[in-house]
């Protein structure tokens, strides 16, 4: 093999985020931008010599420009073996899966997930772990600094790989094997669920519709529901992967999902509808007059996934993000089991899955998944509903209606102020933070400050430490309100502002989740001068 090494000069700017490398695609397009990254991941990582590599994206375009260049650094970096799903496609779940079925030494997630994609649109690389789950926070620190500093990059000089045919192919000595993309995520499904039972709820006429956003999951939402579980073709909708998302934005919210959500509110409207977004980790649960926010959607899978043959036993745990809404606390606490609270982002939950802590681990942004992976899966969370569904044979409204009866309800939104200015977003949570050692026991707009801080994580498994995750600000009657800045943007910043109220099991759970925070609205608004100082008369999305 006759590797090449060719100079290069270091970016500023390749700071990992929440989720990987986030950039419009144009920043991508600049010369040995991805080269340096990928090299900069290799550079920080120790042992993978002749070992494996997961290739797979989200289809997204520069999908396909990226993966040529992967592999040849890969090849020159002397990777025993690169796996890389057909067409370059592989979601995130199922990615996740490859490297844990294959014991690959990790792998590279190329995809920028519910962003936009498209010429104009966004990019992403993302490093996954031996354990299948996204790179802890102390690789992405050591790639960031080796970035700053970067002077040269691996690579073979090689035609481009075929990726369209399944099979084995062998580029400057290293082994290239082209896998169905959908075939073990599909198997890995049928081992955790009663694909008998979602058949039979089919079969009697249960009707669902199942937007795939023209992203990654189309072919595994299709074969699954479709071919392997008898829904009706056309269930699902927008299944071809395109690598503009068919100019659409591929996050499943209510915003991007408005047509579904409205068809979902009408009386012959479909059962069950659900959506994933771009790279296919997130989802997006509505049945028919009844929207499950996702940390709904988390408490509620916690306390039914024994329902389903892969959980059978009971769970370990439950892990949530912080912003996300405490409903679930309430059921490991009837469960009597761990219950745990990480940062946003998917890496902190896969210390706590390895140990066996956790079995099951949600987020506020549409993000639910379990230790059958290390990613947050969509698919799963809508077979595993449906699985609930099969069994418990009731409709959505009527199993989240009970489940509030007995638990109490967590109303809870978020506000987005995307795309503002990002020196003035610094600001503002700079301001925020200094006010808040004065905080506890004062008043604001009538309701009793119990506790102001920022954040800190205490990772139980390893011991490591992160701070300044998000501020937040709790009252005395177990409201709260949470602010933090978006790791996952890419023009100037976005402000997310959460908003939790518990009304308890005897109370009120009718009520319109935007008129049931208002209170709460406003004093984030006081606390935070959000409006004035953005120039925004409102959120730009409300989830
Ligand atoms: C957002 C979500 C977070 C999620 C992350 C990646 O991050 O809030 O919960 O884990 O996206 O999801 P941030 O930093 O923008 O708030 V995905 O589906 O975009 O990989
Ligand atoms: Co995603």
């Amino acid at each position: 093999m006759t590797v090449k090494t060719i100079k290069t000069t270091p970016y500023p700017d390749q700071k990992p985020g929440t989720s990987g490398l986030r950039k419009r695609v144009a920043v991508y397009q600049q010369p040995n931008y991805v080269e340096n990254y990928i090299q900069a991941i290799f550079d920080s990582l120790e042992g993978f010599e002749g070992k494996t590599l997961v290739i797979g994206g989200d289809g997204r375009y520069y999908n396909d420009v990226a993966i040529q260049k992967a592999i040849r650094i890969a090849a020159a970096n002397g990777f025993g073996k690169v796996l890389v799903g057909q067409g370059g496609l592989l979601s995130t779940p199922a990615a996740s899966n490859i490297i844990r079925h294959y014991e690959a030494f990790g792998g590279l997630v190329l995809s920028a997930s519910h962003n936009p994609g498209g010429p104009q649109g966004d990019f992403g690389i993302k490093y996954n772990v031996s354990n299948g789950g996204p790179a802890p926070e102390k690789i992405t620190d050591a790639v960031f600094a080796r970035t700053k500093v970067i002077d040269s990059y691996k690579t073979v000089d090689t035609p481009d790989i075929d990726l369209g045919t399944i099979g084995t192919q062998s580029v400057e000595g290293m082994t290239v094997e082209v896998i169905d993309p959908v075939k073990d995520y599909a198997a890995l499904m049928q081992s955790l669920f009663d694909f008998d039972a979602i058949r039979g709820l089919f079969a009697s006429g249960f009707r669902m519709t199942y937007d795939a956003m023209h992203a990654v999951t189309g072919p595994y939402a299709t074969a699954i529901l479709e071919d392997m579980l008898g829904a009706p073709a056309g269930t699902v909708v927008n299944g071809t992967p395109s690598p503009s998302f068919g100019d659409g934005h591929p996050d499943p919210n209510l915003v991007y999902c408005k047509d579904m959500f409205d068809l979902l509110m009408t009386a012959d409207g479909p059962d069950f509808g659900a959506a994933s977004d771009g790279d296919g980790d997130r989802n997006l649960i509505i049945g028919k007059n009844r929207f499950v926010t996702p940390s709904d959607s988390l408490a509620l899978l916690a306390a039914n996934a024994h329902l389903a043959p892969g959980y059978s036993k009971g769970i370990a745990g439950i892990a949530r993000s912080m912003p996300t809404s405490a409903a679930a606390d309430r059921v490991a606490e009837k469960l009597g089991i761990e219950m745990h609270e990480t940062p946003t982002g998917w890496k902190f939950f896969g210390n706590l899955l390895d140990a066996g802590r956790v079995t099951i681990c949600g987020e506020e942004s549409a993000g639910t998944g379990s230790d059958h992976v290390r990613e947050k899966d969509g698919l799963w969370a809508v077979l595993l509903w449906l699985n609930i569904l099969a069994v418990r044979k009731q409709g959505v409204d009527e199993i989240v209606q009970e489940h509030w009866r007995s638990y109490g309800r967590n109303y809870y939104t978020r506000h987005d102020y995307e795309e503002v200015d990002a020196a003035t977003a610094n600001q503002l949570m700079d301001d925020l933070r200094v006010k808040l050692p004065e905080m506890a026991g004062t008043a604001i707009g009538g309701k009793r400050v119990a506790y102001a801080d920022d954040f800190t994580y205490h990772d139980p498994v390893d011991g490591s430490i992160s701070a300044k995750q998000g501020v937040r600000i709790g009252f005395e009657d177990g409201s709260r309100i949470v602010l933090r800045l978006s790791g996952t943007g890419t023009v100037g910043a976005t402000l997310r502002v959460y908003l939790e109220r518990y009304e308890p099991a005897d109370g009120r759970h009718d009520l319109d989740t935007q008129e049931a925070l208002k209170p709460l609205i406003e004093i984030a608004e006081e606390l935070a001068k959000i409006q004035s100082r953005t120039g925004r008369s409102g959120p730009s999305v409300i989830t």
